[in-house]
């Protein structure tokens, strides 16, 4: 009998760490071995002249989830993992969103019932808290953290979801107590409706004025805000979807005065602008993201955060709206751009844009892009060594790059439900054209093979940086981490 129920042969496996031309014995769903001429499995897929890379994990995507609009994205856990899979990810962190009045354990178990009988990737949740009630705070938190949901966003803005500073020390007390990860959409609230209404007053409603009403003076603000809050509470904290410098340049600040502040950046803010927005009638409105693409200065900036180890993690936020009246046009064809739901679908493309664009260029290297790909994100959420690395007892998640292999981004090509792809046209070398998910072949000759629910869900354990280092305790600095003393 084979020892292996599949043999990926003679391809170069990279690992955030490593690289050698050798082959990957899988059984059992796990890699248990690595070596130069295995014995024959009971399938083979030849890898020469490819790189074999652990699947991609997109740990910020919105799957069947009401968002900060009250509006749904258009794909649901089939269509969003679908296209994840033929992105080369193998694994796709949501979020189970809480909205106001809701109790945080029942979202969590209604999101869980979409996901069980559509996913095809594997997946963990992140959950949104908007309403942090002593209930939520005191029990359901505590109990979902130590149940594998140890990551929660919080936002700053949109009037549906914001937390005030106060209510997000109560959640960073939390995380604090409990060794779980809080992540931060950081824009100010108040500068941000401040100008939409004089936008607005004046008559300005085309999509291009998103963008103006996002500033990033507004970003950077509450960007600092966040990581003051951190700060004072003396515990890590993750900024998502970094779109500028200023922003950028604070969180870099924190990381240079040694604390725990990661970050977060997306396509969208390397390969598009502003200008996208600016496109005629409400075409604009398929770039609208919050926070909104900036000028070609601020690309550079995130290619410089992504070299120099600033920001840790790249993820799609793919947040689909159709470009229709179930999402982007629901309040009709004279829509103001307050009244858009900001997202862009981005999880098929993810991967393929860092690898052309990041690997190819030279800016960053195979390795580092493994990291930003896969290994960072399981670490950082507590997947890691089960995710994220190509290595003994890992699940077998693996996706077979063609590194010369040059395609053109067109959405007829993906598998989204989104019906556009802000890519459109874009020309890309590289591509993940096999696809393995603990140890099934599940894309290969372009066509999906994987039963809808096939995909398992992930318990996380407590993230990396939660984990204490015994670096920057009260005790250290009685003065600075006050506000951790008062919840101890
Ligand atoms: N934040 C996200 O993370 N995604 C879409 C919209 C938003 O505000
Ligand atoms: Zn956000
Ligand atoms: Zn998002």
């Amino acid at each position: 009998m084979a020892e292996f129920d599949l043999v990926v042969r003679g391809g170069t496996v990279v690992t955030a760490a490593d690289k050698a031309r050798c082959d990957v014995g899988i059984r059992d769903g796990r890699v248990v071995a690595l070596a130069e001429g295995l014995p024959k499995g009971k399938r083979e897929i030849d890898a020469t002249d490819r790189l074999v890379l652990p699947g991609g994990i997109d740990s910020h995507v919105h799957i069947e989830q009401k968002g900060s609009y009250g509006i749904t994205s258009s794909d649901d856990f089939f269509t969003g993992t679908r296209s994840a899979l033929f992105g080369g990810n193998t694994t796709v962190m949501p979020f189970a969103a809480q909205h106001k009045g809701q109790g945080l354990r029942q979202v969590v178990e209604a999101y869980r019932d979409l996901a069980t009988p559509k996913a095809v990737c594997d997946y963990a949740f992140h959950l949104i808290v908007s309403d942090p009630t002593e209930q939520v705070l005191g029990q359901e938190l505590p109990a979902l953290i130590k149940d594998g949901f140890t990551s929660f966003k919080v936002f700053m803005t949109y009037d549906l979801m914001k937390l005030d500073d106060g209510q997000m020390l109560d959640v960073l007390s939390v995380a604090r107590r409990e060794g779980a990860l809080v992540m931060v959409h950081a824009e100010n609230h108040e500068v941000i409706k401040w100008i939409t209404k004089r936008l607005l007053d004046r008559g300005h409603r085309a999509p291009k004025y998103h963008a103006i009403s996002h500033a990033r003076l507004a970003e950077g603000e509450a960007t600092h805000r966040a990581i003051v809050l951190s700060e004072l509470m003396d515990t890590p904290m993750l900024i998502v979807h970094v779109s500028a410098e200023l922003a950028m340049n604070a969180i870099r600040d924190a990381q240079t005065r040694g604390l725990k502040v990661y970050g977060e950046t997306c396509p969208q803010y390397l390969f598009l602008t502003a200008q996208d927005i600016d496109k005629p009638g409400l075409e604009g409105a398929k770039f609208c993201c919050s926070p909104p693409p900036r000028d070609e200065a601020s690309q550079e900036a995130m290619w410089r955060g992504l070299e120099n180890g600033t920001f840790q993690l790249f993820s799609s936020d793919h947040a689909p709206y159709r470009f229709d009246e179930t999402a982007k046009l629901s309040k009709g064809p004279n829509a103001h751009f307050r009244e858009i739901p900001p997202g862009m679908p981005g999880v098929e493309a993810r991967a393929a844009l860092l690898f052309s664009e990041g690997v190819r260029t030279g800016r960053i290297d195979i390795h580092r892009f493994v990291e930003l790909n896969s290994t960072n994100a399981a670490k950082i959420y507590g997947l890691f060594p089960r995710k994220g690395t190509i290595a003994i007892g890992s699940d077998a998640d693996i996706a077979i790059w063609e590194p010369d292999l040059e395609r053109t981004i067109t959405w007829d090509d993906l598998h989204d439900n989104v019906g556009y792809t802000p890519y459109e046209g874009k020309k890309v070398t590289g591509w993940p054209t096999i696809v393995i998910r603990r140890g099934e072949v599940v894309i290969e000759g372009g066509e999906l093979h994987a039963e809808r629910g096939s995909g398992a869900f992930l318990p996380c354990s407590t993230p990396e940086p939660a984990r204490p280092r015994g670096r920057f305790t009260p005790e250290m600095d009685p003065a600075r981490n006050f506000g951790a003393q008062l919840v101890e």
